[in-house]
């Protein structure tokens, strides 16, 4: 799970850990849970999460802990428009690793609870989320993670996406 400090990475992963708003400080270094989902067609399923710390002087770290999962989760403020820019550019950054080619990414337009909030099909565009590499597969889903709306219908495409890829890796290997 990544995105810029105060993206609200934290209190996704605790909303979706106890089902309850656990109120957060700024991250450094990283937080890290097992989580079994407790809801939709994913529920059941137990994730291993990685909720690394934003602000600059941590991001190098994310390519060492994006290589290898199954899937990015990237958290957007959807309230915070003068940094949308900077939110594109590391994301950008991130698809582009080789060890990242291919992995789903579920992008999470968080804070829609805000009256200034931006709806999710300017943050797709701001993002460029169609400029992504082409082997990238995405969802974008609006969210407000204090009560928790739009989190399990995330996790449920990300969940789908992975079923996806890894099946289609399965059939590659066959050939
Ligand atoms: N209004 C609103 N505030 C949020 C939401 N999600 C997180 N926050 C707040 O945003 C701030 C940063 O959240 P945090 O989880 O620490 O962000 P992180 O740096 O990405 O881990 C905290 O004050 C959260 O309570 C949301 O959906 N709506
Ligand atoms: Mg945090």
């Amino acid at each position: 799970m990544l995105g810029l400090d105060s993206a609200g990475k934290t209190t996704v992963l605790y909303r979706l850990k106890f089902n309850e708003f656990v109120n957060t400080v700024p991250t450094i270094g990283f937080n890290t849970e097992k989580i079994k989902l407790s809801n939709g067609t994913a529920k059941g399923i137990s994730c291993h999460f990685w909720d690394v710390g934003g602000q600059e002087k941590l991001r190098p770290l994310w390519k060492s802990y994006s290589r290898c999962t199954d899937g990015i989760i990237y958290v957007v403020d959807s309230v915070d428009v003068d940094r949308l820019e900077e939110a594109k550019t590391e994301l950008h950054k991130v698809t582009k690793f080789a060890e990242n080619q291919g992995t789903p990414l579920l992008v999470i337009a968080n804070k829609q609870d805000l009256p200034k909030s931006l709806p999710v099909a300017d943050i797709e565009k701001q993002l460029a989320l169609h400029e992504l590499t082409p082997s990238t597969t995405y969802h974008v889903q609006p969210a407000c993670a204090i009560i928790g709306d739009g989190l399990h219908e995330g996790m449920d495409k990300l969940h789908e996406m992975i079923v996806k890829r890894r099946k289609s890796l399965k059939q590659k290997k066959k050939r």
